[in-house]
């Protein structure tokens, strides 16, 4: 059989499982809160009426968006981060869609975070997962699983910030300039963004947009379920809108599992 009709008789048979690793889109998704030196936040996500069944549209229901790009669970191309401005194909409507599915390497955090939310995955924790694992593959996904998308009802769980600012797991400087020098495709997280609560003051200042995008790589933020996925072995589809010089997009990305 070929690959696909193998993969066609997994998914008729149950055999490959899609897991949904985004998280609800709508008014009361959470989103970044930036320090109060940088005056304009992303806006809280609208959805208008256009019609449903009434004088507006008789026979159809639909509605139109107010939407930040870098809402809920989404996408981040390199031309977000003014280090990946000049690469090419860097937006949203110009990046290699054969980048866009992808294998995962699943890096299990959640025990970690539990005792710390401000805990950083370093650069020695990857290669003690790679010794238990094997190694990160070139062109594979690399995910974070922290379970703190289960905080993601809430925007005040999600963003725990109090007066020193957000406290959220992420990657250390070393994390990130590993998953790159891997071939990574990119980085992935549960949390509002790629870097933790606490990047701004690191060095770089938020060292996975930094380095990632430096790189021609990208990011995943706000994902799910990656308690769902195998440390190795799922198939991560993540596809951001076709948005003309997009910097990043809200995706419903998704992973095939196997068993
Ligand atoms: C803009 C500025 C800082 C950050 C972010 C956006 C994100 O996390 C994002 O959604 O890309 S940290
Ligand atoms: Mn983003």
């Amino acid at each position: 059989m070929s690959a696909l009709s193998q993969l066609a008789a997994g998914l008729a048979s149950g055999g490959v499982r899609v897991v949904d690793l985004s998280a609800p889109l709508g008014p009361d998704t959470p989103l970044l809160k930036l320090p109060p030196e940088f005056a304009v936040d992303t806006p809280k996500i609208e959805i208008h009426k256009i019609s449903e069944y009434d004088a507006n549209g008789p026979f159809w229901a639909w509605n139109w968006l107010k939407l930040g790009e870098h809402s809920g669970t989404h996408f981040d191309a390199p031309a977000h981060w003014i280090t990946g401005k000049d690469l090419p194909q860097n937006t949203t409507d110009t990046l290699p869609v054969g980048r866009l599915v992808a294998p995962a390497a699943v890096i299990d955090c959640s025990a970690e975070v539990a005792a710390d939310p401000d805990y950083l995955l370093t650069a020695d924790a990857i290669r003690a997962w790679e010794a238990a694992h094997g190694a990160i593959e070139p062109g594979s996904w690399v995910l974070m699983r922290t379970d703190w998308s289960k905080r993601n009802g809430s925007e005040a769980a999600f963003l725990n910030a109090d007066a020193t600012g957000p406290h959220s797991p992420g990657p250390s400087v070393d994390c990130i300039e590993l998953v790159v020098e891997r071939g990574a495709i990119g980085w992935g997280t549960e949390c509002i963004g790629t870097d933790a609560g606490q990047a701004g003051g690191m060095n770089p200042p938020f060292p996975a947009h930094n380095l990632l995008h430096k790189n021609g790589r990208y990011g995943l933020a706000s994902l799910a379920n990656l308690d769902q996925l195998p440390p190795k072995g799922a198939i991560v589809v993540a596809t951001p809108l076709k948005i003309v010089h997009g910097t990043g997009s809200p995706i419903r990305a998704i992973a095939l599992v196997e068993g």
